[in-house]
């Protein structure tokens, strides 16, 4: 029998090829915005959420997690093009129900391209594949809770159940899932930070004892110099622009660190000021290294190697003495290990002219406010968590930390995926999470860890994941080597998925499958006590509100926390937990959140304040919890790829007309690529080295541990990507990328350097 498709079509839709943008944002932008919201809602609802979006009180925009201003916020709107789209593809008016899933069967729409599937609109009732069936049927919701509740309690044991979250999730929906699992008897809580920010969350424990960036959005203003590395925020984090702007405006220089020159990072346009827009705009990169994939550490040992060299011919001028000495300790290992390398092979294992390192060691030398912002291009190697350690080693040598306008940025994705963490989503949680959960809710929650992502995939297909439970996301499409997880996922006695729309999670199933549709972020809330807000943190650990202002578009869909009270209730017969009185007002699972979580005293009240309230965070004031209570300098080695001919690294990026797997459209208008996905964008130089023109079709093969994968029919693309680095995007490309290639410690896959060979058609 035909199995439904894991990967979209291979088919082609129709490229045209542009010149890149020079500047982002501007006037294009925001009509370009307006447009997609007209297209897919209607006036009235486009206004009441717009004048919302991301004010105090309002609604936090389902986009990217960076921070709203803790001041003025701007009065045209507080929003981005990328937002707008989100909040379009969120708030559709179409919707699907029992008669389109009688109409198309699960092979037919698997057949479908990403953009199409995504684009039939908003799920409206749950839906049931029976074993063996081609159709989605409709069930009722006390059946597929009761579904679910048997299949749970079949198990030989509560970790042959997988429970994956996507950081949309509220900290209401997080906590009260994690409370559920927990009591169920597992840890096996994977969630979308183990392919994201994990590297982060690791590099950083490890060296400054807390896995969160540690600046304020006032700190960003007030740097002396802002790197950007390894992040394209014109596309993913469009309103950070604003804030580099007013750095700009302060003084502030910016360093850009990207195999290729992204062109949010070169100019910004800002749509919130007329009078700048007409100037043409800010000028923001003031040095771009373009650096090849994976070369960062090569790159910083350079720099700090220049920097001590300077150091030790006039000391006490370049490193912060007094700060290393009180608050560090590893400085002498760290200067003699940087000692052995030389500046020429640092150089070219970075893929950055020594002329233009110097450069950029002349900015830094006597500054010291310095912050280091970045994102996946630093996260998503092998050495992801040494990339993070690396940038700290720079921070700490600067003294670049614990101050005001300093300190590390790791910018994250979805919209709360920092704050799913802090509500023990997490596969290895800390014991003191235990502890805490055990006292106040008088259950022994299970002690040993779970699975990450990875380790899940794995053990679905193994046969030792038996039940993958979805809060959000599209975990086929997001992770790794595809064809092995859809093999993963279809040997799984149960999928469920609840989701807001439809999603190649959803055609590529186990025996059985349920899609439980549920309110987003938009929609109104209302549960037996009144309507409920439910709150989220941001990049910089700022816990704030957000209330939806529209009319669901369907009265059966429930909410998260609901959801997950239900199936509790379905679950655990003799549960300890209240959990209708958890669902009928939230503040109940606010208040079980202060007892269990540090830093969210008197929860329910500070959150209801404009703007909501920091969370407690040692590293942004100077102290450091790590074991020594001292930041931690780290050796790493520097990484060295030795391509062989006709080997080149593979980078899988975003496109400015994507959010994550939803394709919002098929254009990525800031580097000039149209109407096509299935792209590999090459350096003209390496396209001839392979006898390649542009538009040529090409096969992509990667090769890890004797195992080839294979992606067909990609078109080529002469762009500006470091030479011996291609670029294509995701998800088209994760079939490509290998399981078992995983950054050290944080198992994050390693998504930004797949090894690959090109061959034409
Ligand atoms: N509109 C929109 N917004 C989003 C998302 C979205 O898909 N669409 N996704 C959200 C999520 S979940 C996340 S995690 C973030 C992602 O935000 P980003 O990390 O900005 O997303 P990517 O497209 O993966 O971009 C990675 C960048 O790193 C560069 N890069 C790749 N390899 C290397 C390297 O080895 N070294 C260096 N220095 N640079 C490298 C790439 O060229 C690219 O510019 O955005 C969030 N916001
Ligand atoms: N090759 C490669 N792979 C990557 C990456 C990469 O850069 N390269 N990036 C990785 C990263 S950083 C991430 S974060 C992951 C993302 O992985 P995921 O978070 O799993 O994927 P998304 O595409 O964000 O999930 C989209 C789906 O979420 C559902 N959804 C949207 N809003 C809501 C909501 O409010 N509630 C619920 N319940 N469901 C909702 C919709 O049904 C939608 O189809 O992908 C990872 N995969
Ligand atoms: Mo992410």
């Amino acid at each position: 029998m035909k199995k439904p498709h894991a990967q979209p079509p291979e088919t082609h839709t129709g490229i045209k090829i542009g010149k890149p943008a020079t500047k982002a944002v501007g006037a294009k932008g925001v009509t370009e915005s307006l447009r997609q919201m007209n297209k897919y809602m209607n006036k009235v609802d486009a206004l009441r959420i717009t004048s919302k979006l991301n004010q105090k009180g309002g609604i936090d925009c389902p986009g990217c997690a960076w921070p709203d201003p803790d001041d003025e916020r701007s009065k045209l709107g507080e929003y981005c093009e990328n937002g707008i789209k989100a909040i379009a593809e969120e708030a559709t008016k179409k919707s699907i129900g029992e008669k389109f899933f009688r109409r198309n069967s699960v092979q037919e729409m698997s057949e479908w391209s990403d953009f199409k599937i995504g684009k039939q609109g908003r799920l409206t009732e749950p839906m049931f594949l029976r074993e063996g069936a081609q159709y989605y049927e409709a069930i009722s919701w006390n059946d597929a809770f009761q579904l679910i509740g048997n299949e749970l309690n079949k198990l030989n044991s509560p970790d042959e159940a997988i429970f994956y979250t996507s950081g949309r999730t509220s900290n209401e929906a997080a906590f009260l899932y994690q409370l559920f699992v927990r009591e169920y008897g597992t840890n096996n809580l994977p969630d979308c930070s183990n392919m994201c920010h994990e590297s982060s969350g690791k590099g950083l424990s490890q060296t400054v004892g807390i896995g969160k960036g540690s600046v304020t959005l006032t700190d960003l203003y007030e740097a002396e110099i802002i790197i950007v590395m390894g992040q394209n925020p014109g596309t993913n984090h469009p309103r950070m622009l604003s804030a580099l702007e007013r750095c700009k405006e302060n003084g502030g220089k910016i360093i850009s660190i990207n195999p290729i020159p992204e062109a949010g990072l070169i100019n910004f346009v800002n749509p919130q000021r007329p009078l700048k827009m007409l100037g043409g705009g800010t000028a923001l990169t003031d040095l771009f290294l373009q650096v090849r994939a994976n070369g960062d550490v090569a790159l910083l040992k350079a720099i700090m190697l220049l920097l001590f060299i300077t150091e030790e011919t006039n000391p006490g001028t370049v490193f912060d003495e007094k700060f290393i000495q009180e608050k560090t300790i590893g400085y002498g290992e760290l200067i003699e290990d940087l000692q052995k390398y030389s500046l020429d092979e640092l150089a070219e294992e970075s893929g950055v002219s020594l002329k233009k390192i110097y450069e950029a060691a002349a900015m830094i030398q006597h500054k010291s406010k310095i912050i280091i912002c970045w994102a996946m291009g630093i996260t998503q190697h092998e050495n992801g968590v040494d990339n993070v350690r690396e940038i700290v080693n720079l921070l700490l040598l600067k003294g670049s930390i614990g101050k005001r306008g300093a300190g590390t940025c790791p910018v994250r994705g979805h919209s709360n995926v920092q704050g799913d963490r802090t509500m023990g989503i997490w596969e290895a949680p800390p014991q003191r999470l235990l502890d805490s959960i055990e006292k106040t809710f008088g259950f022994k929650p299970p002690q040993a860890h779970g699975y990450a992502v990875v380790d899940a995939i794995k053990a679905m297909h193994e046969g030792k994941g038996k039940v993958f439970f979805a809060m959000g996301g599209n975990f086929l499409s997001a992770t790794p080597d595809t064809e092995l997880t859809a093999e993963a996922l279809r040997r799984c006695d149960l999928t469920v998925h609840v989701s807001t729309k439809l999603n190649r999670s959803h055609l590529v199933h186990g025996k059985q499958a349920l899609i439980l549709p549920c309110l987003a972020r938009t929609d109104i809330d209302e549960q037996a006590e009144g309507e409920q807000f439910v709150s989220v943190e941001n990049s910089m650990g700022v816990v704030h509100s957000s209330k939806g202002v529209l009319t669901p578009i369907s009265d059966k869909l429930l909410s998260e926390p609901a959801i997950v009270a239900r199936l509790a209730k379905a679950t655990l017969p003799d549960s300890k937990v209240d959990w209708e009185k958890m669902t009928a007002n939230y503040d109940h699972i606010r208040d079980a959140i202060e007892q269990v979580i540090p830093g969210f005293d008197n929860y329910n009240e500070r959150v209801r304040e404009p703007g909501g309230f920091y969370l407690p965070n040692g590293a942004r004031k100077g102290t450091f919890k790590t074991k020594s209570g001292k930041a931690h300098f780290t050796i790493n080695k520097m990484t060295q790829h030795n391509l062989q001919q006709g080997e080149y690294l593979m980078i899988t990026n975003r496109s400015h007309d994507q959010y994550n797997t939803t394709i919002y459209g098929l254009d990525d208008r800031y580097r000039g690529i149209y109407n096509e996905r299935r792209v590999v964008m090459m350096h003209p130089d390496d396209m001839k080295t392979e006898g390649l023109k542009a538009k040529d079709i090409v096969d992509l093969t990667s090769h890890f541990n004797g195992k080839m994968r294979t992606a067909k029919q990609f078109i080529v693309v002469p762009y500006d990507v470091a030479q011996g680095c291609v670029v294509t995007y995701f998800p088209e490309a994760n079939v490509l990328v290998p399981l078992e290639q995983q950054a050290h410690t944080s198992k994050t896959p390693a998504s930004k350097s797949v090894k690959i060979r090109i061959a034409k058609c």
